[in-house]
């Protein structure tokens, strides 16, 4: 074997440094130090040091995340402290009544300190480090005996190989949980669906079975990540007093760990804390099922003890279980504003997430087919966050005798029309356009909406009811309707038809913008609306623009472009655009040479998180155009910041510092009138 130069020797210590550190910046203090590209080159630049050098090359180099050789089958392992479970708290008064019971045992009457932190919805791990190095990680199996997953747990970049820091203890077992952000989930399925593979119910399951995996290989290819909350044994430290502070040696070990733990003071203040996470829970970019209470102070947890496989001294508080099973009553079919049809699942209503569910969408004939949904079927259906319900799975086993597989429907279930699904397209339209009345209702209400031309009073029920009685055809005709036509319609009294002519009469004046949007051209939203209105300036223009000319501007793309010419080049939306403008929707003009509306100028601004409207180079651009610098991290000098999904210290940063922070759809609502 080649003998290693000590200048290489130490180029290789230091990549494997700067690697070590960059990882713990990016995965552990979600703080990305370095952009991507450095991290690959220096990356490139190890695996080729080992390759050159295989004596550098040991199971703790950053470059061996990767997985290695599949395995035949898992070994087992005997914890060295058992891992235990928890108690359940499902209301209030549980919460009081353990903090009776441990007042009483400790026969104390002074306030119990509490340290409170979410429980995430993963798979429990335990990890032994022996002087600073990680020897195994092992899954809790029955709590005594779990299985040795150490192949796996190595491509977890979250988890340290080697202990950072100082005062390393001879041994230590940390405890945590390793789970998948709702985006690394939502990413997972998405691919799984592409490739016909199969999806996962939940985060949860997910994390469990990349962690099963025989090949390391397949865990390395799932973005999971480890969150530590607790120590079973360790040797060579001095005995910490506190869970807290345990937890905060962990975290200079090199540990994530949960950024919203607090310690407080008594059990009302947990019932606080409870009810302060529950209302951040949908934005959380991980799924969590509870919160975890646990005396601080770990002599008094030794002095509390255990029963049976769960501690004395700790409860969790569960939150609404965001999964229940229900019955599908009927599969019903629904036209959108584009002719889109959209299979909706109509259900035996069912509280999950927080709220009752009835109906949850299918989306397509692609998702009828894979999950197989019949009427009778049993159905798990999953609400995680502010996301609409899915059907994450069908219970083949509790399938009745008699369910018939569904069939898309070949003609349109409003007008008759025939059905289209064109080659490259998920969805099946119908192509009645407007001689279809679900089509015209929708191009209606969408036309009404908020943030449209934001007309008062006129709502969905009845919009349908005027297009049903054959009122109105259009959304040209919304400017004739007078009150006594209105009058004689169902339920509408003399002074809610007044009201409502003069909200249409008040919607005259908006912005090209909003009236872009309101057109309702296929996939133009309101971001793209408005990044038209600040191109083009003027309607007429936009309407002539060609495919070509369209493609120069930024986000806007073929699909996008080819929607806009043909909405443009069909005489039907002319004229109901002239109509529009003839009845007096009007805007105020657009002048694009003038540089003078710079209404954030001096402003910073910070985007952080997922967009799921605008792309962030579009949202860059737009509030460029208005002045505004738009940087990369958060300081006092920051104006405002946009958080979206999956948001971290950039958001809790801002928070700490008081800076405003807004979500996309406040971000666009400023956008289309920005002052
Ligand atoms: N956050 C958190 N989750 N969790 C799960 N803390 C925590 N503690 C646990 C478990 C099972 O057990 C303790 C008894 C160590």
């Amino acid at each position: 074997m080649d003998v290693v130069p000590q200048k290489t020797f130490l180029e290789h210590q230091h990549l494997v440094e700067k690697l070590n550190d960059y990882n713990h910046r990016y995965y552990v203090l979600d703080d990305p130090s370095v952009p991507d590209s450095v991290y690959d080159r220096q990356m490139l630049q190890l695996q080729a040091l080992e390759q050159d050098y295989p004596a550098l090359l040991t199971e703790e180099s950053p470059s061996q995340r990767v997985g290695g050789a599949p395995l035949a089958s898992f070994v087992q392992i005997k914890h060295k402290v058992p891992m235990l479970s928890l108690d359940n708290a499902f209301v209030d008064a549980d919460l009081a009544d353990f903090d009776r019971r441990l007042k009483d045992r400790l026969n104390a009457s002074e306030a119990i300190i509490y340290a409170c932190e979410p429980k995430l919805d993963g798979a429990a791990v335990s990890l032994l480090y022996r002087d600073g190095t990680l020897i195994y990680g092992a899954t809790r199996g029955d709590g005594s005996v779990g299985e040795d997953i150490t192949a796996n747990v190595r491509t977890i970049k979250s988890i340290p190989l080697k202990l950072r820091g100082q005062n390393i203890p001879a041994l230590l077992e940390v405890r945590g949980e390793i789970y998948l952000p709702t985006v690394g989930f939502d990413a997972l399925n998405a691919s799984a669906i592409a490739s016909g593979g199969k999806t996962f119910v939940n985060p949860r399951n997910a994390a469990a079975g990349s962690l099963r995996q025989l090949d390391s290989k397949i865990t390395a290819s799932r973005p999971l990540e480890m969150c530590a909350y607790s120590v079973g044994q360790y040797e060579g430290i001095d005995t910490p007093l506190t869970h807290h502070g345990m937890l905060n040696s962990l975290a200079t070990w090199g540990f994530k760990i949960n950024q919203h733990m607090e310690v407080v003071t008594g059990i009302t203040a947990c019932v606080d804390y409870y009810n302060r996470l529950a209302l951040r829970r949908s934005q959380l970019p991980y799924d969590i099922d509870g919160i975890v209470f646990k005396v601080n102070q770990l002599s008094l947890q030794k002095r509390l003890g255990f029963v049976a496989k769960a501690p004395r001294w700790a409860i969790a508080r569960k939150f609404p279980a965001q999964e229940e099973m229900t019955e599908v009553l009927d599969i019903e079919f629904q036209v959108g504003r584009t002719g889109a049809i959209t299979p909706v699942a109509r259900l035996r209503p069912v509280f999950v997430g927080g709220v009752t569910v009835s109906n949850a969408t299918l989306h397509n004939g692609d998702e009828i087919a894979r999950l197989d949904v019949r009427v009778g079927d049993s159905v798990i259906i999953r609400r995680a966050g502010d996301v609409i319900p899915q059907v994450a799975k069908v219970v083949i086993d509790r399938r009745p005798a008699d369910t018939e597989p569904v069939m898309f429907p070949e003609r349109c279930p409003i007008c008759q029309s025939s059905v289209l699904r064109l080659a490259d397209e998920a969805v099946a339209r119908c192509t009645g356009g407007l001689f279809c009345g679900a089509q015209i209702k929708e191009a209606i209400k969408h036309f009404a909406s908020r943030k449209a031309m934001d007309i008062d009073g006129l709502g969905d029920k009845l919009v349908e009811l005027m297009v049903d009685e054959s009122v109105i055809f259009s959304v040209a005709d919304l400017y004739d309707l007078t009150v006594e036509r209105l009058v004689g319609l169902e339920r509408l009294a003399e002074k809610s038809a007044a009201n409502l002519v003069a909200a249409i009469h008040e919607s005259k004046k908006t912005t090209l913008a909003k009236f872009l949007y309101a057109l309702g051209v296929r996939e133009v939203g309101e971001a793209t609306a408005q990044t038209l209105a600040n191109n083009f300036g003027h309607i007429d223009i936009i309407g002539r623009a060609s495919v070509d000319q369209l493609l120069e501007i930024d986000d806007i793309g073929p699909v996008v472009a080819k929607h806009i010419t043909d909405f443009f080049r069909n005489p039907d939306n002319l004229s109901i655009i002239d109509a529009l403008q003839t009845a007096g929707v009007n805007w105020p003009a657009i002048d694009l040479d003038d540089q003078s509306f710079k209404p954030l100028k001096g402003k910073v601004w910070v985007l952080t998180g997922g967009m799921q409207v605008m792309s962030r180079a579009e949202a860059k651009d737009v509030l460029q155009a208005l002045g505004a610098k738009v940087a990369s991290s958060v300081s006092t000098k920051t104006s405002q910041v946009v958080a979206g999904p999956g948001a971290g210290s950039k958001l809790t940063k801002a928070q700490s510092l008081g800076i405003p922070v807004m979500s996309e759809a406040q971000l666009i609502e400023f956008l289309m009138d920005p002052k």
